[in-house]
C-alpha cells in the first residue's frame, strides 16, 4: 500500500522516530519533562502522546495555495503533545492546554467543537483548537460517531522556533489533531489527515496552502518529498549525499497570524485577482471567471494555449502580454471584472480585511512569480533524478534556489532586509545556493552547501552574521545552535504509547 494511504504509525518507544545518538537522549528528556509537567498541572499522567515535525521548504514558495507542487523536507525539531481524555461524567467540560515552556500561560476553552476561534484576541492555544475542531469536523463528514464532547487535558512542548518559516504552526496543529485522534482511539490514512489539518489550520485566519501539514504528516526519514495537491500526493526525492542543507535564522520574526491582511492573505487575494483577470482576458465570461476561477493553476491551461499561438508553452507569456506591469487599483480590476471586489470576496472575511488594507494589487508580479516558481520545482526534481555528476548537480540545484530567492524577493516581495543580508552572506561564503524558506517576511534562509565544507560554513555565518547580533544582545551566544544548523530529512508524525 502506498505510504500515504497508511495510518499514522503508533510506536511504543522513541527510537523509530528520533534514531540513534544525542537527538534520542534529548527527546527522552523532553518526554520526561512533559510527563512531569502534566502530573504537576493535572495530577495524572497523559494517556498517549503525539509528535509532528517542522519543515524546511527547499523550493516552491507561495505556490501551494495556487495548486502547485512544492518540495519540502521534515526537520528534526518538532512539537510533542501529551493528552488525557476526561470521563463523560467529569466536569467542568473544558479543554485545558498547558505548555512546558513558562512563556506560554495555560489556555482554557469550552469543550465545544463548534466554538469559533477568536481571531481578534490571538492566543497560542488557538492552534490546538484548530486541531480539535478539525477532528470533529472530519469525524462528522465521515459519519463517525465520537460521542458527546468531553474535556481533555493537554501539555505541549514545541522546539520548532516560532515565526521562523519552519512551520511551528503546522507542527503544533498536526500534533494536536493526531493527539486528539489517538485519545479517541481513531486513526486515518495520512493523506486524509494532511488534508484535514490543512483545512483546520485555516481557522487561525491564514488562507494557507497544504504544504506544511502534508510534509509534517507524510515525511519519511532520509527523503525530501515532492508534494502535489488536489489530491494530496507525496513522492520521495532522494537528495545528493554530497550536499547538505543549512538552515539559518535571520532573527527577524514574522508573526503571520497577526500580519496576515497585509502579507500572506494579501498575496493569496492578489493571486486570485490575477487568475480572474487573466481568465477574462483570455475570453472567459466575467461572471463565470468570478465563480469558477480560484487559483492561477485553474487558468494555466488557457494561458498555455495562448502562449502556443506565440510559439511557446510558458504560461508566463500570457502574463506578460495580458497583465500590466504597474500595480492595479481597485477600479482597474473592477473595470475588467464588472463586479465590485467586496462582492467577489463577500464570503471571505479575511479577504475583506485584505481589501481594506490594500492600496493596490501587483497582479503581473505575483502571477509571474507563481508560474515561474512552479516550473523551478519540477526542474529541481528533474535535476536530482538526472545523471549529472554530483558537482554539476549541486551547482544546478543551487542556481535554482538562487533564482527562486530572487523571484520571492523582487516579484513576490516576501523578503526583508535581514534575510537579504543573510542570503548574501551565505552565497559569499561558499553556498551553492541560498534562499528564504517558508512564508518569508522574516524567519529562516536555507543554503545548499558541499558536505565537506559544512563546519567552516557555519563558522563563517557565526562570525559574519551572528557575532554582531550577539554583541548587541539580540541573541545569546549559547543559543546559536538553535539559529543555525545542518538538517537531514527527518521522519513524519507519530503516535506514542508507552
Ligand atoms: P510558513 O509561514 O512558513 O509556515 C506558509 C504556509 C505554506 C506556504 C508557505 C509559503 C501556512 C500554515 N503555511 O508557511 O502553506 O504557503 O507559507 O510557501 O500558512
Ligand atoms: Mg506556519
Amino acid at each position: 500500500m502506498a505510504h500515504e494511504e497508511l495510518p499514522v504509525p503508533i510506536y511504543s518507544s522513541l527510537e523509530p522516530v528520533y534514531g540513534e545518538g544525542s537527538p534520542l537522549e534529548e527527546a527522552q528528556l523532553r518526554f520526561q519533562t512533559l510527563k512531569a509537567k502534566f502530573v504537576e498541572l493535572f495530577g495524572q499522567e497523559p494517556e498517549v502522546y503525539a509528535r509532528s515535525p517542522g519543515r524546511v521548504n527547499l523550493i516552491g514558495e507561495h505556490i501551494d495555495y495556487e495548486g502547485y507542487s512544492v518540495l519540502p523536507m521534515a526537520i528534526r525539531q518538532d512539537t510533542i503533545v501529551g493528552i488525557r481524555r476526561h470521563d463523560a461524567g467529569e466536569s467542568p467540560k473544558v479543554l485545558r492546554i498547558g505548555n512546558v515552556n513558562g512563556k506560554y500561560a495555560m489556555c482554557t476553552y469550552p469543550a465545544d467543537p463548534d466554538q469559533e476561534v477568536d481571531l481578534k484576541n490571538h492566543k497560542w492555544g488557538h492552534y490546538f483548537i484548530c486541531g480539535y475542531k478539525g477532528f470533529y469536523e472530519f469525524a462528522k463528514s465521515k459519519g463517525i460517531d465520537v460521542g458527546v464532547p468531553v474535556g481533555v487535558d493537554v501539555v505541549v512542548d514545541g522546539i520548532v522556533p516560532t515565526g521562523s518559516g519552519l512551520s511551528s504552526s503546522a507542527a503544533f496543529v498536526c500534533s494536536a489533531t493526531i493527539a486528539i485522534m489517538a485519545v479517541f482511539d481513531k486513526n486515518f490514512p495520512k493523506k486524509e489527515i494532511a488534508q484535514l489539518t490543512c483545512e483546520c489550520e485555516r481557522h487561525i485566519g491564514t488562507q494557507s496552502g497544504g504544504m506544511d501539514q502534508a510534509i509534517s504528516v507524510m515525511a519519511k526519514t532520509g527523503f525530501a518529498e515532492l508534494i502535489d495537491f488536489n489530491p494530496i500526493h507525496a513522492s520521495d526525492v532522494q537528495l545528493p549525499a554530497s550536499g547538505t542543507f543549512i538552515i539559518a535564522h535571520s532573527l527577524a520574526e514574522s508573526q503571520k497570524a497577526v500580519t496576515a491582511a497585509t502579507n500572506y492573505n494579501n498575496r493569496v487575494v492578489e493571486c486570485r485577482l490575477a487568475a480572474i483577470v487573466l481568465a477574462i482576458k483570455l475570453g472567459m465570461k466575467p461572471t463565470e471567471a468570478i465563480s469558477n476561477v480560484k487559483t492561477l493553476s485553474d487558468v494555466e491551461g488557457m494561458c498555455v494555449k495562448f502562449a502556443g499561438s506565440h510559439g511557446s508553452s510558458d504560461p508566463g507569456v500570457a502574463v506578460k502580454e495580458l497583465l500590466k506591469d504597474e500595480p492595479y487599483t481597485t477600479e482597474d480590476v473592477e473595470k475588467v471584472t464588472g463586479e465590485s471586489l467586496t462582492a467577489i470576496f463577500a464570503n471571505s472575511p479575511t479577504s475583506l480585511d485584505v481589501l481594506r488594507a490594500a492600496k493596490h494589487f501587483k497582479l503581473f508580479q505575483r502571477a509571474s512569480h507563481v508560474y515561474s516558481e512552479a516550473k523551478r520545482v519540477h526542474a529541481f526534481r528533474d535535476t536530482v533524478l538526472s545523471k549529472l555528476s554530483d558537482e554539476d548537480m549541486l551547482k544546478k540545484l543551487g542556481d535554482l534556489m538562487n533564482v527562486s530567492h530572487y523571484s520571492c524577493s523582487v516579484l513576490y516581495e516576501c523578503s526583508c532586509p535581514e534575510l537579504e543580508e543573510l542570503v548574501k552572506i551565505c552565497r559569499d561564503n561558499g553556498a551553492l545556493g541560498a534562499r528564504l524558506t517558508g512564508a518569508g517576511w522574516g524567519g529562516c534562509a536555507v543554503a545548499l552547501v558541499k558536505e565537506s565544507t559544512v563546519p567552516q560554513f557555519i563558522l563563517d555565518l557565526k562570525e559574519k552574521f551572528y557575532q554582531s547580533r550577539i554583541e548587541r544582545g539580540t541573541i545569546n551566544k549559547n543559543d546559536l545552535g538553535m539559529y543555525v544548523f545542518a538538517s537531514k530529512p527527518s521522519s513524519g508524525a507519530a503516535i506514542l504509547k508507552f
